[in-house]
């Protein structure tokens, strides 16, 4: 993606906080603390990250760093850029395992069709395997994106349980000289079988079954969603043991405020970000950009 794109993509999700900010005087007063508090609570940051942020705003005035008018952005943006978590990324050199959940709707699919066709043009051979077993168009959604992305498709048998169909999928990607799996999960159950439960199962199965090959876990989660998708993403991650967020609908109506909330409440770095429903449009999260065009 161009960096300009990238810009006013960023640039959309701005921050209400700038020229507030700046026109108050900031003497480190209670007051002045509290009037920045309110500030990035109207910007759609939520309580606690809106209270750690303020901690370490007095913590470099108690180091006698003085702060005012003209540099309280700078230390704003300094500040964010240390809460948000530098992004990690699976090898591209070695085989292994992605694993990717979220809830229904999110993006996974769409996205590991984003992330195949990446790693493809990457000259390495991509397996997705099927695993979102319940729901009957998921597998044809999958195929869509396997084909396009010039990836192969695994479709588990008939009625397998996601971990079955996990296990089979990679197992079929190893024995076929695949470099990666990207296993696609279900964001709902149709059943009244818990989600979690079939999650962490299907996680610890390719934990034990293949110890040898690295397993990089990607949580989706659609931005504009903010706020109250926080819960649910958090039972996600308690199931399967998450690397790293993929944001996704970046293009859409998602609010800076909310973006650093997910990451910090998540304490996740988020390592893409789609911006569009097409195959190109992924692209890595640079934080410092990010930080720069939102305040
Ligand atoms: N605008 C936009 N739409 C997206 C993006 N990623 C996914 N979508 C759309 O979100 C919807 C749900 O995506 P899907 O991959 O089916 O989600 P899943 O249920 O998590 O597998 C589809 O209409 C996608 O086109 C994105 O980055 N930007
Ligand atoms: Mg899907």
């Amino acid at each position: 993606m161009l960096l300009h794109k990238l810009k006013n993509i960023f640039q959309k999700a701005k921050l209400p906080l700038k020229d507030i900010v700046q026109s108050a005087v900031f003497g480190g007063k209670r007051e002045d603390y509290e009037f920045i508090e309110e500030q990035l609570l109207l910007s759609d940051i939520g309580v606690e990250t809106t209270q750690k942020i303020i901690k370490k705003l007095k913590d470099r005035v108690k180091e006698g760093v003085i702060i005012g008018r003209e540099n309280i952005v700078e230390e704003l943006k300094k500040i964010i850029k240390e809460i948000l978590k530098d992004p990690v990324y699976f090898n591209l050199d070695e085989k292994g395992i992605i694993l990717v959940s979220g809830v229904n709707g999110s993006g996974k699919t769409t996205s590991i069709g984003k992330l195949a066709n990446y790693i493809v043009k990457n000259e390495k051979r991509v397996l997705l395997g099927a695993c979102d077993t319940f729901r009957a168009a998921a597998f044809d959604q999958i195929e869509i994106w396997g084909n396009r992305a010039n990836s192969f498709v695994y479709i588990p048998q008939d009625g397998k349980e996601p971990a079955a169909a996990a296990f089979e999928s990679v197992k079929y990607g190893i024995e076929n000289g695949y470099d990666k799996m990207i296993i696609d999960t279900a964001g709902r159950m149709h059943t009244n079988k818990n989600l979690m439960d079939e999650l962490k199962k299907l996680y610890s199965v390719l934990k034990n079954k293949f110890p040898n090959v690295p397993l990089f876990s990607i949580l989706v989660i659609d931005a504009t969603n903010g706020k109250n998708t926080l819960q649910q993403a958090k039972n996600f991650k308690d199931a399967v043991n998450v690397d790293t967020i993929f944001l996704t609908k970046m293009d859409g109506t998602a609010k800076g405020g909310s973006v650093i909330t997910i990451a910090d409440e998540l304490s996740l770095p988020i390592s893409f970000i789609g911006v569009g429903e097409s195959i190109e449009d992924i692209d890595f999260f640079d934080k410092n950009l990010f930080v720069d065009s939102i305040l």
